[in-house]
Formats: structure tokens, C-alpha cells, sequence
């Protein structure tokens, strides 16, 4: 196989670890903290998690640690989307696994949480491993979306650990598939089954974090490479300074990487998802500001500009939620007569008959495409695949034609010629940056020794991330104490609560301090592509929402 520069060298990078982790893996030890709770739901939460309920919160500390070298074989899955770091996560929990025993054998599940069910694996050893360090991508043992969620399907992961000797398992996932290894963990233990599961924080999103899940891995790398692209826009538009370019980031539900990505280029618009539900901000008052903004740098003589917008936001417009809340008890309750029909649109005007005449009226006013990009296959969580819909062409015609209309009221004088650009896949197999490089090992290397520490249903972590990895922590906390009740599908369920932008947190407040100024004047700035040699300012530096949270 050809083999880029870039990647060869990279193989040959050795990820930085937490102080505490480079020491001999047989003197680190855990260190047991004070019990856990969660901060809601407490009793019921306890009530479905009878043996992993309140355990303490884990750090490493130095001391003699015999039975980490007892042989083992561990599985390890990758769950959900792709995140880039994937590929070092295996790297670190492969080599402390060999540092601990080199007879330990690691089993990696092929295409997510169905390889185990299927009993599909790859022996990951040294030399399978060798062209998989540093690099982006889940392609190593490939990822899924099926979920683990039944006790049919835990018993079967139970036959297939036991059938290979396979004592742990790690999954690596977002919020979902951590809900699923806590209730994996639960099941384990009460059934007495002897395998332990740590779960580690995966998601570009940023969606999974907490005070001890300071940011999920891949973040760091895909708003990196999305800022890259959005400033060579904006670059682009300054020079030829002819185009709006409205520009749709992923993220699902969270508007995190969209605020990430303003606060890297400064764009004139950004639109927050949490915000917009906040105020309860409808479609057409957010369309009318983005036309107010794009006349009044028409007034100054700037004919461009660039617009972010999260891709879940269609979710957070209210209209627009009660829409695809209808839209969805609707599908799910006349499922088969619905994907009876073939075509798409009698397919619209099947669902336009049943809705409410409110949401009618909403779904009326959008264009077709948009309309049947709403109908289209939920994801196996039941949600709308809103990476899928359009919202940067819905706006930027909705814009056009308002601007169209203040013209003719003498309220514009400018020229508009908008671009429209979806940036997602984009990111999210980069080669990791050396802070994603450097976090994923760590959280790898770390789940190893949680399971030789003997514990079970606890997430990975690494924090006081903002700072140089001779300044990290390392240890685990209990996933059950990051849960919640929430309503899916009809049915109140123990879930890892999502989080979202806060408006009162310091990464806002800063956007929110800026955008005024950001939207009237041309104010962008240019990160440029991504550096893995050089100066450690430029190289290792991590996003600047997690510099913000952290006070720098
Ligand atoms: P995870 O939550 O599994 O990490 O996936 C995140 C994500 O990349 C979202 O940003 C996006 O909406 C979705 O996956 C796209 O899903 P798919 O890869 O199935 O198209």
C-alpha cells in the first residue's frame, strides 16, 4: 500500500500520556475517591443500578500493582460516528495491556456493537496495529450504530466474552453507546458474569462532557479542520467579496462546534441552536436577522459575508420541533402504510393530511427538498438524521427572498449571491491532532488500568486538558453518576444527559461579547491547517471553548 509522507511519519509519533501513566504500569495504582450521585433522578437511578449506583470516582496514584499483570483478554468496540483518535484509543489500551502481560490479547470487534453479537473479530497484535497509530478514522476494526440494549443481546455478548476468555470489554462511544455499556456494566454484575466494561468519550460533537469529561475525543480535530475550511471561505470572500456563504456544521442536537468554529474565524453570523429555543425564536425572525444583517453590510459597501449554522437546528426552531414531533409519533404509528408508499410526493401529502393544522401551515411554507428530506429514515435512536437536511439552503433562499422584498420596500440596495456548503464528513477522519493523538492514547491506556483495577461501569478520564499533558490527570468516573430519566420512545429510561451549549457558560459569553462587532465589520480570522511539528503553542493547543471554560 502507498503510505502519504505525513502518515508514515506519524506512525513514529509517540502520544504524550499523564504524568502519572508513564510511570512502570505495575506501580500505578487506583485510588478510590468519595461515592458518587447523580444530580437528578437520584432514586430512581439507583433503583436500575443496584450494583453500580454511587461507586467512588477513580484516580491513579503511585504504589505497587501486582495484579495488573494477570493475563487477560479484553474486547474492544467502536460505537457511533466517526471520531478522529479512534485509532489511538486501541493503540493505548493495546500497549499498557501488553506492558501489563505480553501473553494479554486484545479481540476488536468489527462494525460496532454488532461484531460482538455476531462474534466477527480481528486479533489486534503489534504488527496490525503498526499502520493505525496517529491516524484518523475508525477503519482499524470499522464502527456501527446497533445498539446493545436487550438482555437477549447482553447474553449473547456474555457467550461470545466467555467463549474467548474475554474478561472486559471497552466501548468506545458517544452518550448513547456509554448508556449502553452502564446498563451492560449493571447486568454483568448482577448476573455474576465476571466481565467488566469501561466505556470511552467519543464524539466530535463535544456533547458528552461534564466536570471530569472535560471534552470528547475527536472534537479537538474536526472543529480544527472545519476552521480551517471556514477561514479559507472567508478568506475567499474577502477577496472576491461577491458572495454570502452560509456555511452547515454537524454536531446533531449540539451547537458546540459551531461555537467553537465562530470563535476560531469570526464570522459574521453564528447561529446558536440553544439560543434560538431559549428565546423561542421562530424561522422567520431568525431569517429577517440574518437579512438585517447582510443590509447593513450592504450599507458599508460589503456584499459578503459568511454564516455558521449547527445542524440540529431545525430541532430547536419551536414550530419546527412540534413539526418533526408530530412528523415522528405520525411515522412511528402508520409506519407500514406509510413506507407502502413509494413515491415522495404522495408521501408529503399522506403526512400533510394527518398534521396538526398549525404544523400544516409550518410544513406548507417549507421548500419540497427540505420537505422530504423531513420524512426521510430516522437513525436508530428514533431522531431525525438532521445531518441530511439542508437548513444552509433553506435559509439562504428564505434570505434571498426576504431580501428580494425590503428591496422592492427601498430597504436594501446591496447585491446577494449566496454559497451554500455542508461541512461534516470533512472532519471527522483527519489524522488526530497531537492533542487528540496525545488524549486518545492517554484514555486508551488509562481504561486498561481501570480494568485491572477491577472496576466495571466507569468511563475513562483525563482532565485538566487546557494545560500540557505533563499537567494531566488521570482516572474514572462512574458512568451511572452522569445519568438522568429522559422520555424515549414513549417509555422514562436511565440516559447519559447530552450536553449543550450553556448560554450563561464562558464560551458564549465571549461569542455573545464579539458578535455585534463580528457581524457589522470584517473581523474574520484564518487558523490555517492544522500543525503537527513545531512550536507546542501552535501544535498542541486545544480548542479555545475548553481555554475559555478553564479560566485562560
Ligand atoms: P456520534 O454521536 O455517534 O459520535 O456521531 C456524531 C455525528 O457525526 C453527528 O455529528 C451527525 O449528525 C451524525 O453523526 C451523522 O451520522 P451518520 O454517520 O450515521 O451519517
Amino acid at each position: 500500500m502507498d503510505i502519504s509522507p505525513l502518515q508514515q511519519v506519524r506512525y513514529a509519533y509517540q502520544p504524550k500520556l499523564p504524568p502519572i501513566l508513564r510511570q512502570s504500569i505495575t506501580s500505578v495504582v487506583p485510588s478510590l475517591g468519595e461515592a458518587t450521585q447523580t444530580a437528578t433522578d437520584q432514586e430512581a437511578i439507583k433503583a436500575l443500578f443496584p450494583n453500580t449506583y454511587g461507586l467512588p470516582r477513580v484516580s491513579f496514584v503511585e504504589g505497587e500493582n501486582k495484579d495488573i499483570t494477570k493475563r487477560r483478554n479484553i474486547g474492544v468496540i467502536l460505537s457511533g460516528g466517526q471520531a478522529p483518535g479512534g485509532h489511538n484509543v486501541i493503540s493505548g489500551l493495546y500497549d499498557a495491556l501488553q506492558a501489563a502481560n505480553p501473553d494479554n490479547t486484545l479481540y476488536g470487534f468489527k462494525g460496532g456493537p454488532s461484531g460482538i453479537l455476531e462474534d466477527s473479530y480481528q486479533i489486534i497484535d503489534a504488527s496490525f496495529l503498526e499502520t493505525f497509530r496517529n491516524t484518523g478514522g475508525f477503519d482499524i476494526i470499522g464502527s456501527g450504530r446497533t445498539k446493545l440494549e436487550t438482555e437477549a443481546q447482553f447474553e449473547v455478548c456474555a457467550k461470545v466474552c466467555k467463549s474467548h476468555d474475554i474478561t472486559a470489554l471497552v466501548i468506545i462511544g458517544g452518550d448513547d453507546s456509554n448508556t449502553n455499556a452502564a446498563v451492560l456494566a449493571e447486568y454483568f454484575l448482577a448476573k455474576g458474569h465476571g466481565i467488566q466494561v469501561i466505556g470511552c468519550p467519543k464524539t466530535i460533537d463535544g456533547d458528552l462532557k461534564n466536570e471530569f469529561i472535560e471534552i470528547s475525543f475527536g472534537f479537538d480535530t474536526a472543529t480544527k479542520t472545519y476552521s480551517e475550511l471556514i477561514g479559507n471561505i472567508e478568506r475567499d470572500a474577502n477577496s472576491a467579496k461577491k458572495y454570502w456563504h452560509f456555511i452547515k456544521l454537524m454536531g446533531r442536537s449540539a451547537s458546540h462546534i459551531a461555537l467553537e468554529c465562530a470563535l476560531e474565524t469570526q464570522p459574521n453570523i453564528c447561529l446558536i441552536s440553544e439560543e434560538v429555543e431559549a428565546k423561542q425564536q421562530s424561522l422567520v425572525s431568525i431569517v429577517d436577522s440574518i437579512a438585517k444583517a447582510v443590509a447593513d453590510r450592504a450599507a458599508d459597501g460589503n456584499n459578503f459575508g459568511v454564516v455558521l449554522i449547527p445542524e440540529g437546528l431545525v430541532e430547536f426552531i419551536p414550530e419546527i420541533k412540534t413539526l418533526i414531533e408530530e412528523i415522528n409519533s405520525l411515522l412511528a404509528k402508520e409506519e407500514s402504510t406509510f413506507n407502502a408508499i413509494s413515491d415522495s410526493n404522495e408521501r408529503i401529502q399522506f403526512v400533510q393530511d394527518r398534521l396538526s393544522s398549525k404544523s400544516k401551515q409550518v410544513f406548507t411554507i417549507l421548500p419540497e427538498e427540505i420537505q422530504k428530506q423531513l420524512l426521510m429514515d430516522r437513525d436508530p435512536h428514533g431522531n431525525v438524521q438532521v445531518s441530511r437536511i439542508e437548513t444552509d439552503k433553506l435559509l439562504a433562499t428564505m434570505v434571498e427572498t426576504t431580501l428580494k422584498q425590503m428591496k422592492a420596500e427601498g430597504r436594501y440596495t446591496g447585491k446577494f449571491s449566496s454559497m451554500t456548503h455542508f461541512f461534516g464528513y470533512e472532519g471527522r477522519c483527519a489524522f488526530p491532532t497531537n492533542f487528540d493523538a496525545d488524549y486518545c492514547y492517554s484514555l486508551g491506556y488509562n481504561a486498561f488500568l481501570l480494568i485491572g483495577g477491577g472496576l466495571s461501569g466507569y468511563l475513562s478520564s483525563v482532565t485538566n486538558l487546557s494545560q500540557q499533558a505533563e499537567k494531566w490527570n488521570a482516572g474514572g468516573i462512574p458512568i451511572t453518576m452522569m445519568m438522568n430519566m429522559e422520555v424515549r420512545h414513549g417509555t422514562n429510561k436511565p440516559v447519559i444527559k447530552k450536553a449543550l451549549v450553556e448560554l450563561e457558560g464562558k464560551p458564549f459569553q465571549y461569542f455573545a461579547e464579539h458578535r455585534d462587532n463580528w457581524a457589522r465589520t470584517t473581523s474574520f480570522t484564518y487558523p490555517g491547517a492544522v500543525q503537527y511539528f513545531g512550536p507546542a503553542e501552535v501544535c498542541d493547543r486545544t480548542t479555545v471553548t475548553l481555554a475559555l471554560e478553564q479560566g485562560l
